[in-house]
């Protein structure tokens, strides 16, 4: 039996939620083209017969301004570093010189596999002159060229993953496939409604918050609240009669039945709670 920890690291957008939802054959983590989508740290866990996986998004946005900062990249090195493995994900038209900086820069112990991503959206040319720049790079045991989205070279990955992994006994129950409780990942697929139907400040404004979650009989109720800073933005998520909610509502509801495998039955409710970004309470009421 083999069984580790392996973090996902690159700069916004690289695909790393993607990466995990491909990875786990499951959606665990909400996607979007916009930066700052991902707001919590996910694990997702990977168990078969031979193996048990634990993947994890790392903490900390990488920002390419402040990408030298000594400070953030302590933090961010110390993460990967709990990990047996990481994964140095970089989207095929990035910048190659400057994400190798940033690997450099993290001067890690741990092995790492350089992942090239967003091989759909890349030419033969720029995928073979990534992967060959990456392969002569000290920090890269290996480099793999993937597309998260469609799936391609995902399976490979994880074959070579599973072969840097160290013997050991699971850490986590077979069936358990995050540490997080299933309420999380309903508000997260309401979040990412948002993400999708709004554009600019309301999705950066909002967050979201199961409050009831309850079995009747064949179907689950769910009751959750779209928290805003003002009433403004409570008009805009909620639409002319009612007509943006019901949207957000209806697209929820569709992945959260496929998510529980259940009949949902979901109710969605606007609150205003002026700065609650900056109001640790609701921070923390929130889950953040
Ligand atoms: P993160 O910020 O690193 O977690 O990136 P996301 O997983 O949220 O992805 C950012 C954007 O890139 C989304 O619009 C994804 O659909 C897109 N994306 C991720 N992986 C791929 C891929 O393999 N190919 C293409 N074409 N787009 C991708
Ligand atoms: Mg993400
Ligand atoms: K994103």
């Amino acid at each position: 039996m083999k069984a580790g920890f392996v973090n996902i690291f690159g700069k916004p957008n690289a695909g790393k939620s993607t990466l995990l939802n491909a990875l786990m054959q499951e959606k665990l983590a909400i996607v979007s083209p916009k930066v700052q989508t991902t707001r919590h740290r996910i694990k997702g866990i990977l168990s078969t017969g031979d193996y048990q996986i634990i993947f994890s998004d790392t903490p900390g946005i990488i920002d390419p301004k402040y990408k030298l900062h000594e400070k953030m990249m302590q933090a961010v090195k110390s993460a990967l570093e709990d990990a047996d493995l990481a994964l140095l994900l970089v989207d095929v038209k990035d910048d190659l010189n400057e994400a190798d900086q940033i690997f450099s820069a993290l001067r890690l112990k741990v092995p790492s596999l350089v992942v090239v991503n967003k091989t759909d959206n890349g030419s033969k040319e720029q995928i073979e002159k990534a992967t060959t720049f990456f392969k002569e790079k000290k920090y890269a045991k290996e480099v793999i060229a993937v597309s998260a989205l469609k799936g391609i070279g995902v399976a490979e990955l994880l074959q070579k993953i599973v072969g840097y992994l160290p013997e050991g006994e699971p850490f986590y129950a077979e069936d358990e496939i995050s540490d997080l409780p299933t309420k999380f990942f309903v508000a997260e697929i309401i979040r990412e409604k948002i993400y999708a139907l709004f554009e600019e400040e309301i999705p950066y404004q909002t967050t979201v918050v199961v409050a009831e979650f309850k079995q009747k009989s064949t179907l689950i109720k769910i009751r959750a609240e779209i928290v805003v800073q003002r009433e403004s933005q409570k008009a805009i998520i909620i639409g002319d009669g009612g007509k943006m909610i019901k949207q957000i509502g209806s697209m929820a509801r569709v992945e959260i039945e496929k998510f529980l495998e259940q009949k949902v039955f979901l109710e969605l409710f606007v609150k205003v709670r002026p700065n609650w970004r900056e109001n640790d309470l609701y921070l923390k009421e929130y889950g953040y």
